[in-house]
C-alpha cells in the first residue's frame, strides 16, 4: 500500500475517527504511481466524455421523473471522473465489468448513447435488445462484458478474462468497478486474493462515494477501502476521484503494471453522486450536507473545465460548442429510443436461462 492523497482542510469529515491512517502520502510523491500527465488534447477528449455522461444522466433523471419510464435506474452524475479517467487508460481490446451504477462506465468504454438509451426504453435496438434494462447493460463489442445488480459480482467476474488473457499469452487488462459497499463483500476478497496469487492483469476500482445506499462506509468498515490491499500484498492507492487527470495517471500506471505481468492493483477513488442511490430513493436526508457541499464545489466536470480554461488550453466558446454538440447527441439518443420498436415478446425466453 503506497498512498493516501492528502485531502484539503475543508474536508473536516474526511477522516472519521473510526479509521486509522497509518500511511498518508500524496500519490504524486510516489512517481511509480504517476504515469505522465495526459496531453491537453486527451484531457479535452476526457472532458467531452464526462460531459456526455453528465448530460445523459441529467436527462435520464428527468425522463424517469416525468413518468415516461418506469422501473429503476442508478445515476452516476458526479462520479464521471472515475469512469473516464480509468477507461481512458485502457485499450479498446481491454475489458471492464460494472455495477448497477453503470451508465458512466458504459459510455466511457464506447457504448453508443443511442443503444444505451434504447435499452432503458426496453427496445429491440438496445444493448441487450431491451431485455436487461438500465442495470444490466453489456456490450461485448466494446469490452463491457457485464454489469448488474449483485453487489460484489464484478471483482470475481473480472478475474475470468484476466485469467484467460494470462493463459493465452494475451495482453488484455480487465477492470472491475465496485462500490465502497461492495468492498464489504466476501467475493471482493476472494477475487483480490486469487488475482494476487496468480498475478492476474486486473484492476479493482473502488468508487468510494461514502455510502452503500443509506449506510455510511465508516460505520461498516474499520479501515479505508484501499488499506484492504495490504491483506493481499498488492498495491492500494487512494486518490481524488473528482480529478480525472489524477485518476487517469494512477490508472495508467496500474494498467502498465498489469500488462507487464506484475499483477493486480486496488484503486480507491473518493467521489460522490448527486442523485439518490436509486431513482426512487425517497429522501436524501441521511446525507451529510457538508459532504454534499464539498463535492459540489469540486465537481469533476467543472474542475477540469476550469483548469483547461485557466491555462489557455480551452476557450469558453469552444466549451460552449462542445456542450451543445453533446446535448444534441443525447437528444438524438432519446429520440432514437422513443422511435425504436419495443422488445419483441415472441423470442423473449430464447436468451434467458430456464430451469
Ligand atoms: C449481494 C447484494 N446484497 C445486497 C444488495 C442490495 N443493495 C443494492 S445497492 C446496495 C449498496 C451498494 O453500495 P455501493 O457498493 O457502495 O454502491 P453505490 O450504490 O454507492 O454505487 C445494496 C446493499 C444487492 N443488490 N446485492
Ligand atoms: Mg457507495
Amino acid at each position: 500500500v503506497l498512498n493516501q492523497k492528502e485531502t484539503s482542510g475543508d474536508l473536516a469529515f474526511d477522516v472519521p475517527t473510526l479509521w486509522t491512517d497509518s500511511i498518508a502520502n500524496d500519490f504524486s510523491t510516489n512517481p511509480a504511481w504517476a504515469a505522465p500527465a495526459p496531453s491537453d488534447a486527451d484531457l479535452i477528449s476526457m472532458l467531452g466524455k464526462m460531459q456526455l455522461i453528465r448530460q445523459f444522466e441529467d436527462r435520464t433523471f428527468e425522463i424517469f421523473q416525468s413518468g415516461e419510464l418506469a422501473g429503476t435506474t442508478h445515476l452516476c452524475a458526479g462520479q464521471e471522473a472515475v469512469a473516464v479517467g480509468v477507461v481512458s487508460s485502457l485499450r479498446d481490446t481491454d475489458y471492464i465489468f460494472s455495477t448497477f451504477r453503470n451508465h458512466g462506465h458504459a459510455l466511457a468504454k464506447g457504448v453508443s448513447p443511442r443503444r444505451l438509451m434504447a435499452e432503458m426504453y426496453g427496445r429491440e435496438s438496445g444493448t441487450n435488445r431491451g431485455r436487461g434494462g438500465s442495470m444490466h447493460i453489456m456490450d461485448a463489442s466494446v469490452g463491457l462484458l457485464a454489469s448488474g445488480s449483485i453487489v460484489g459480482a464484478s471483482p470475481p467476474l473480472a478475474c475470468g478474462p484476466a485469467l484467460g488473457s494470462k493463459l493465452t499469452g494475451g495482453d488484455a487488462v480487465s477492470v472491475a468497478f465496485l462500490g465502497d459497499g461492495a468492498m464489504q463483500q466476501g467475493t471482493s476478497y476472494e477475487a483480490m486474493n486469487l488475482a494476487a496469487i496468480w498475478k492476474l492483469p486486473v484492476i479493482f476500482v473502488c468508487e468510494n462515494n461514502g455510502m452503500g445506499q443509506a449506510t455510511p462506509i465508516a460505520s461498516v468498515s474499520p479501515v479505508q477501502p484501499y488499506l484492504r490491499a495490504l491483506a493481499h500484498g498488492i498495491p492500494g492507492v487512494q486518490l481524488d476521484g473528482q480529478d480525472v487527470e489524477e485518476v487517469n495517471r494512477v490508472a495508467a500506471a496500474a494498467v502498465a503494471r498489469a500488462r507487464g505481468g506484475e499483477g493486480p492493483t486496488l484503486i480507491e477513488a473518493r467521489t460522490y453522486h448527486y442523485y439518490g442511490a436509486w431513482i426512487g430513493e425517497p429522501t436524501k436526508a441521511h446525507r451529510d450536507r457538508a459532504v454534499d457541499a464539498y463535492y459540489r464545489r469540486h465537481d469533476p466536470v467543472v474542475v477540469l473545465r476550469e483548469r483547461l480554461i485557466a491555462r489557455g488550453a480551452l476557450s469558453s466558446s469552444a466549451w460552449d460548442d462542445l456542450a451543445d454538440e453533446i446535448e444534441e447527441i443525447v437528444e438524438d439518443a432519446i429520440e432514437f429510443a422513443r422511435q425504436s420498436a419495443p422488445s419483441a415478446p415472441a423470442d423473449m425466453a430464447a436468451e434467458a436461462y430456464v430451469s
